[in-house]
């Protein structure tokens, strides 16, 4: 069968410039022979090629920036999820056929040489991947983009369980040479701390810090599907120019010789391992400020060498902040225009108005960002002086627009009680503010920011979040990508909205069944996997359940896990109960403060172990807590999962992403109203996945009503008997209270997160899709058109988004 592609370029390089700059590679490493390479050489070797070859095009690329018809994108993040490079990038260059065969003449299969690379895990979860994927379709629809972020040394922990509980060990991802990344000699910038302000003759004020480090910038490529376009992502990298003082080394004082070396090494050092939640650490405000100190300079400078004035900065670039992370930005442009170019307060005002855009990604109370005033004001002087006078103007306009009112005055000040508040800075200064799913950017409006949106109702948008459909798809499920170009018959990985012409071929035997064949390879594939790394059998036949996504009381793993032991004393009662069998797969890293969670994985653990150990139950049920969750494993449970679990407390999940990954690769949503399962269930159809739980509106008014989870555990005997077995000891025989925490939460907590008001919805949710399993053909039919109704989930239309209603030009 031919496949219809749409324009294309030609490949980038040929099969003897491949093998070319493989043996350059080889040789580098001091080999007579490419036969000599061991398999992670070989990973390092094919990689380095490739990258030589998508150097030169690099500089071309940044060459093709701004030109006024559209801005260039500067998307700041502390977070960048990028997962593995190698055969992302081969895909977006259409050469992993060419390599493949070049390495095949080696007796190497490049399959196997993919494994030996190492996820960079520079990112906590949803936020750090969404900027993975954005760059991703930035580079695919060739929106200029340059991505600033932080290179790390150690990513998000690793994670083990030692007796069902989280061990985490250092991340330390690029220990050895990471082939992808570059480092620009050429740019090396000063960033300050602490010190002083002074004033000079004229009466301005300017900063002299008493710490200078210095930031170094690392490149990653960015390649554009199938259009040659390469992007970068910037990651700056901490050192001091003299790590050593020799002055105080020559003078005995040895420790203090290398303080400013080691205080400037700390800035990248680690990634905060929280999402979700803002530790307050002085470390952390000094990792935002060195990653904005730099990309502000980096911007101002790309943009002043080319020849433009300061005051037309907002014609041709604009900053997308991902969520509040990078707020310093705004102070720290401030201030370089005030005191480096002497700009009057309005017109650098006037810039940073129309520069900035502000990304929600929470309506969390704990996860707003605040900052002491005081711990500003000694480590960035000049800059608290500036936000204060931000505070001081924005304050007198409040004061005239709601004139008598101290509450809005106190609700929408930037500086209130000692605490600097990141999100009202951002959105007092930004001329756009948009959340990440619809009903998230309603509550944005109405809930988090009612009385700006009186003020500026203008500035206010909604971009429902993408996932990139080449990682999420085309790379991840390679058998299901073949099956979509055989009959689409186009590159559907660039436009996915053409996935709705599936729709027809769900109602045609054959295709259902190549379809089926499919998901149970990708099963089998996982099967083996949990057999090889865990030594627990699972049949390939039963329904694979998956929750995926980091450990929160939010997202309610702990609802799951009520209904797992239900479901267990269940079968226990009745044995004969015709129930399919079903797997629960679980993968979740805990943040290593967050006692809670720890405690809910602990929990799961103990359930699996005793579930898993009863013969009695096993044809029918089996629990699995895989470790070290990360976007390769993602992309092993994604394309084998038939149940997809989105069950956070309606009004929580600002979004979700992984909902988007999984109704794509068919899997069937078990989900409340909340964040994108919304919009899901509206494009896939009611009928086509399982909604359950209460509405925004109701968890609203339970609350306000004074929430009573006893009422639940008493009123209802299933949920009763479940929680009393989790805390009988029956799965923690070593340590009966071992739960305790777990229990506490949800009965003289207050149960904040109404667990026990959804079990029973869920446990009907649970009857549907056990019934419906058993009607086989209706199942699959039902995957297809999750398939084929999830292409708006596209961060390509995302992308387009934002350009359509928030990078257009600043008028
Ligand atoms: C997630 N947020 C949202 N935060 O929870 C999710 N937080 O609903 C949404 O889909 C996703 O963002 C993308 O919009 C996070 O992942 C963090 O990881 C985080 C990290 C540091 C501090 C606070």
């Amino acid at each position: 069968m031919t496949i219809k592609k749409q324009s294309k370029k030609p490949a980038l390089f040929s099969a003897a410039e491949f093998e070319a700059a493989l043996t350059r590679q080889w040789q580098r490493l001091g080999l007579q022979s490419a036969t000599e390479m061991t398999p992670y050489q070989w990973w390092l070797a094919v990689s380095a090629a490739v990258n030589e070859q998508v150097a030169a095009r690099r500089t071309e690329g940044q060459l093709r920036a701004a030109t006024g018809a559209e801005r260039h994108v500067n998307y700041l993040s502390l977070e960048f999820l990028v997962g593995r490079l190698t055969l992302n990038n081969l895909i977006s260059l259409d050469c992993a056929d060419v390599v493949a065969d070049v390495v095949r003449k080696y007796g190497r299969e490049l399959t196997d040489l993919l494994e030996q690379e190492v996820d960079p895990g520079l990112g906590n979860g949803g936020l750090g991947r969404l900027a993975a994927c954005f760059l991703d379709s930035m580079a695919a629809v060739d929106q200029p983009a340059i991505g600033y972020g932080l290179s790390y040394q150690y990513g998000l922990f690793r994670q083990s369980f030692r007796n069902g509980e989280q061990q985490e060990a250092p991340d330390d991802w690029h220990s050895e040479h990471y082939p992808w990344l570059t480092r620009h000699t050429g740019l090396t910038l000063p960033v300050g701390f602490g010190g002083e302000v002074r004033t000079d003759d004229e009466d301005r004020q300017y900063w002299v810090p008493a710490l200078v480090v210095q930031g170094e910038a690392h490149d990653l490529p960015i390649l554009g599907y199938h259009n040659q376009v390469v992007q970068t992502l910037r990651l700056w990298h901490a050192s001091h120019p003299t790590p050593l003082d020799l002055q105080k080394f020559n003078d005995g004082e040895y420790l203090q010789a290398v303080d400013a070396g080691v205080t400037a090494s700390k800035l990248s050092k680690v990634l905060y391992p929280s999402d979700n939640h803002q530790p307050g650490k002085e470390l952390r405000l000094m990792q935002q400020y060195f990653h904005c100190a730099c990309s502000i300079a980096d911007i101002l400078h790309r943009h002043l060498a080319a020849g433009r004035t300061l005051l037309s900065l907002p014609d041709y670039e604009v900053i997308q902040l991902n969520d509040t992370h990078p707020t310093i930005a705004i102070p720290e442009l401030m201030r370089v225009l005030l005191d480096d170019h002497q700009m009057c307060w309005e017109d650098a005002w006037s810039i940073c108005t129309r520069l900035f855009a502000y990304t929600n990604h929470t309506l969390l109370p704990e996860a707003l960002e605040c900052w002491p005033q005081d711990l500003v004001a000694t480590l960035l002087p000049r800059h608290f002086y500036i936000i204060d006078e931000i505070d001081r103007r924005f304050m007198a306009q409040a004061q005239q627009q709601w004139p008598d009112n101290e509450d809005v005055w106190q609700k929408v000040a930037v500086i209130y009680d000692g605490q600097i508040r990141m999100a009202n800075l951002c959105v007092v200064t930004c001329f756009a503010v948009n959340g990440v799913a619809q009903l998230h950017s309603d509550l944005v409006k109405s809930d988090l920011f009612p009385e700006y949106n009186d003020l500026w109702p203008h500035k206010f948008h909604n971009v429902t979040n993408g996932i990139t459909p080449r990682r999420w798809l085309k790379q991840c499920n390679p058998d299901l990508a073949t099956l979509l170009d055989e009959t689409l018959k186009v590159d559907w990985a660039r436009d996915l909205d053409t996935l709705r012409d599936l729709e027809p071929f769900a109602a045609k035997t054959d295709f259902r069944h190549r379809y089926r064949d499919i998901k149970f390879a990708n099963k089998q594939r996982l099967a083996d996997y949990v057999w090889q790394t865990q030594g627990i059998k699972l049949d390939p036949h039963a329904i694979f359940d998956v929750q995926i996504k980091r450990l929160h009381e939010y997202k309610r793993q702990h609802l799951n896990l009520l209904q797992i032991i239900a479901r267990y004393q269940q079968l226990r009662a009745q044995p004969n109960l015709a129930v399919p069998p079903r797997v629960f797969l679980f993968a979740a890293k805990a943040a290593p403060g967050y006692h809670l969670a720890k405690n809910i994985i602990l929990a799961i653990n103990k359930v699996a172990e005793r579930i898993n150990n009863d013969p009695f139950v096993n044809d029918k049920l089996k629990v699995v807590f895989l470790p070290d969750y990360r976007v390769t494993m993602a992309e092993l449970l994604i394309p084998a999962a038939d149940v997809s679990e989105q069950i956070s407390t309606a009004g929580k999940e600002a979004s979700g992403t992984g909902n988007m990954k999984l109704a794509m690769n068919g899997a069937l949503t078990v989900g409340t109203l909340d964040g994108a399962n919304v919009e899901i269930s509206e494009q896939v159809g009611r009928d086509n996945l399982f909604i359950f739980g209460h509405t925004v509106d109701e968890v609203k008014a339970m609350l306000a009503a004074g929430y009573q989870p006893q009422h639940y555990y008493q009123q209802n005997p299933r949920l009763k008997a479940a929680l009393d077995e989790l805390m009988s000891g029956y799965y923690t025989p070593d340590n009966t209270q071992a739960l305790q925490p777990l229990w506490h939460s949800l009965l003289e907590g207050g149960d904040p997160y109404l667990v026990l008001a959804d079990f029973d919805a869920y446990w009907e949710a649970q009857q549907q899709v056990d019934a419906l399993y058993q009607q086989p053909e209706e199942w699959l039919r039902r995957c297809i058109l999750n398939t084929a109704r999830t292409g708006m989930f596209s961060s390509d239309r995302s992308i387009r988004d934002y350009q359509r209603q928030i990078w257009q030009p600043a008028v």
